[in-house]
């Protein structure tokens, strides 16, 4: 955050520093009408979003909250209507996000109905083409369709838009479509994002076969145990990076394991929430050496895609956290640590990063003492900055 000082930047950050004169004597060429004034604001990297579904960004209120067995089955059943999008909604949500200060997104993307929107967006973009099916048809028809949306996004892809990968959870995937998507992944250097470990249910599934997943399984598509082993999986992601999304059911081993992968978590506290999870064990992470990033989430499990919404949340709900500490550790978890897992070179203000900047304003802001929490709790975004252009300015 900076609050008294100078940064110099074209598209990436030249220099940082608390004194305007050694600043102007280490690059003489600086004019004075190319200083602009935000003394009475607060600078910092702009927000990182790295996990969303776009394809959901129509849903208000149509899906059933709670209970996770009991949202997944409303989400099949309001398919049709739930897919049902254009071109503008997109951008509506990705406008909507920028002026709350988003200038990286993950998305999600289910069907690849967003991409071509996405490969237009201001913001940075790591577009991750989801794999989900658990019969061996389904299996099939997405491993094609996937393969289309890999095409289509590489050819799109520019200095904002990269092409990723998503397998949607263990229990979704069958076991030959989670190696290819494995080996798609490993050979192409892609990032892969998977749901994991959200729900009671994912472990009583994954574990034991039971639960309310197992009664859907087998109703549907007459499965009875899964395919997919919780112990496996960590051998079988060794050597490729990947967002594990959720992990509100992860227990010590879990966490070992996720350590040596050198693993992202990515935390979307209000999505856990409304489908009746778990809340994240913010404090095991600490113990493992384990860096979280935080995420909205789709409109799909959420009300709102900005994350200083779902920061206030965050604060809300980490009882056993000291506010101020929680407060700094979500500054970077939507900044450093999402740049991080996203693999952008963003998301932090020092030389040779993109300047993508949040400018924000932040009433009494020189009688600060938390000036992170007063941040997430008072802050107003003022203008937003990508690769040092003026995106959006209130
Ligand atoms: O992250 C939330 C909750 N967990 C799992 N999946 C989704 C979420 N929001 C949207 N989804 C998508 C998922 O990517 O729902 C689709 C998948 O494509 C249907 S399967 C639940
Ligand atoms: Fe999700």
């Amino acid at each position: 955050l900076i609050e008294d000082g100078y940064l110099l930047f074209n598209d990436k950050i030249l220099a940082v520093d608390d004194d305007l004169h050694r600043l102007q004597q280490n690059f003489p060429s600086i004019k004075s009408q190319d200083i602009i004034d935000y003394s009475d604001k607060l600078v910092m990297p702009g927000l990182i979003n790295p996990h969303t579904h776009f394809e959901f960004c129509n849903n208000i209120s149509q899906l059933h909250y709670g209970d996770f067995a009991t949202w997944l089955a409303s989400v099949f059943s309001k398919k049709d209507e739930l897919f049902a999008t254009s071109e503008a909604d997109y951008q509506n949500l990705s406008d909507a996000m920028l002026k709350s200060g988003t200038t990286s997104i993950g998305a999600i993307s289910s069907n690849g109905l967003d991409i071509q929107s996405l490969a237009k967006s201001k913001q940075r973009v790591v577009l991750f083409n989801e794999a989900l099916g658990i019969s061996e048809t389904r299996a099939k028809d997405s491993l094609a369709s996937l393969q289309q949306r890999l095409k289509l996004c590489q050819s799109l892809e520019n200095d904002r838009f990269k092409t990723a990968i998503a397998l949607h959870s263990l229990y979704a995937v069958h076991p030959i479509l989670l190696e290819q998507v494995i080996d798609i992944a490993r050979s192409n250097n892609y990032l892969l994002s998977l749901h994991f470990l959200e729900s009671s249910d994912e472990r009583l599934w994954l574990e034991f076969g039971s639960g309310q997943l197992a009664v859907m399984f087998q109703q549907y598509f007459d499965i009875k145990e899964s395919g997919n082993n919780l112990q496996q999986i960590y051998q079988q992601l060794k050597a490729i990076q990947v967002l594990l999304t959720h992990c509100c059911y992860a227990d010590k081993n879990d966490f070992e394991q996720i350590a040596k992968l050198n693993a992202h978590i990515v935390h979307c506290p209000v999505s856990n929430m409304l489908l009746g999870n778990k809340a994240l064990d913010l404090k095991a992470l600490d113990f493992h050496n384990i860096a979280y990033a935080l995420a909205t989430d789709g409109k799909s499990s959420n009300y709102s895609c900005s994350l200083l919404e779902e920061a206030k949340m965050a604060l809300m709900l980490h009882i056993n956290i000291n506010a101020s500490e929680l407060a700094t550790a979500l500054l970077l978890a939507m900044t450093t640590n999402a740049a991080k897992a996203l693999g952008l070179n963003c998301g932090v203000l020092q030389p040779n990063f993109y300047a993508d900047l949040l400018v924000m304003d932040l009433p009494q802001i020189h009688h600060q003492d938390n000036l992170a929490l007063q941040v997430l709790l008072h802050g107003k975004v003022h203008s937003v900055y990508i690769g040092g252009e003026c995106e959006f300015k209130q």
